[in-house]
């Protein structure tokens, strides 16, 4: 897609976040005590997470004592926020050196994996990838069935168990199918859980385990997924999941039906995973890659 295409669904997924951000407004104000307390409460309200917000009104502070807010201090907020969100492989995901890339998909209950796993099945298969879909989510009847739908729709193989079946004994299922057709990619979905159940925080690591033993070198990527609208509670859900099975990344979604976009900072900063994509509504389309400049340029468009 081209930039400026993108930069206009990002613009309207994180509209209300924008509102937030826009301190053009404040063209004029003198960057006193006043100014800064201001910046300071829309940086936490965005759910910039308190460490980061302080260290953007120390630079902010350090720049531009006593001047006047203008073009140039946008610039300034911009390339702060830029700079926090900084990530050399922006938006890609790992890529097996023998097929298929595995892709291991978790998370806590309705944040998003299994609508995230279609949007990204059809854009993989948009860029001429096969794939196979793992229903591991064997713990509500309906869940395989919405994955079916979805599969259906993107036009993609799925490999489900019966109702209640060993979700590993799935993703083993899962695995061979995608070995022996040659398949590229095979995405694993798995039930939502809190990170506080410990027996099922064991089921994923079996999950893992399992999809290891058949397939060397796999899961590519272990990712979590983040409902933007949980904001800090996120930070905590992801240290436990990267205890248990080793995240290589979150997707955050949601991030259209909150003011809060600004949690990427805060999780990028404190878990130190980085953000492959980020949901900006239901459509499959809606999922972008997450590009550092194209969010940050969105939020102050
Ligand atoms: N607005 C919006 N809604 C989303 C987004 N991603 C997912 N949803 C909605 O969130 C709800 C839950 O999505 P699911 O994909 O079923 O979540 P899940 O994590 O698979 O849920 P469980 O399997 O029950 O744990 C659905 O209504 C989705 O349409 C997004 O980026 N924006
Ligand atoms: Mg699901």
């Amino acid at each position: 897609m081209a930039i400026k295409g993108l930069l206009e669904r990002f613009k309207k997924g994180l509209a209300r976040t924008a509102q937030l951000f826009n301190i053009r407004a404040w063209f004029g104000r003198k960057v006193d005590q006043s100014f800064l307390d201001d910046l300071e409460a829309r940086l936490i309200q965005a759910d910039v997470g308190v460490v980061a917000t302080g260290r953007i009104i120390d630079r902010v502070r350090e720049a531009y004592a006593d001047k006047t807010a203008d073009e140039n201090l946008v610039a300034f907020v911009k390339d702060e926020l830029k700079s926090l969100l900084e990530d050399p492989n922006p938006g890609v995901l790992a890529v097996a050196a023998k097929k298929p890339s595995v892709y291991l998909i978790a998370g806590v209950n309705g944040s998003g994996k299994t609508t995230s796993i279609a949007k990204l099945a059809q854009r993989l298969k948009d860029q001429g990838q096969s794939i196979v879909l793992g229903a591991c989510d064997t713990f509500r009847a309906a869940a395989a069935d919405q994955l079916e739908i979805w599969a259906r729709r993107a036009g993609c193989e799925i490999v489900r168990g019966a109702s209640r079946a060993d979700p590993a004994s799935v993703a083993h299922d899962a695995c061979q199918r995608a070995l022996a057709r040659g398949i590229d990619v095979l995405i694993v979905d798995t039930a939502g859980r809190l990170h506080t159940q410990t027996h099922l925080m064991r089921e994923l690591e079996k999950i893992k385990s399992v999809i290891q033993r058949l397939i060397p070198g796999a899961p590519h990527e272990v990712l979590l997924v983040l409902d933007g609208i949980n904001g800090q509670n996120a930070i905590r859900q992801a240290e436990v999941f990267t205890k248990s099975i080793g995240c290589t990344g979150v997707v955050l979604t949601k991030l259209d039906g909150t003011a809060k976009g600004g949690v990427v900072v805060a999780v990028r900063q404190t878990m130190k995973l980085p953000i492959k994509f980020i949901g900006v509504g239901e459509a499959l389309d809606d999922l972008q890659p997450f590009d550092a400049d194209t969010f940050v340029e969105s939020l102050f468009a």
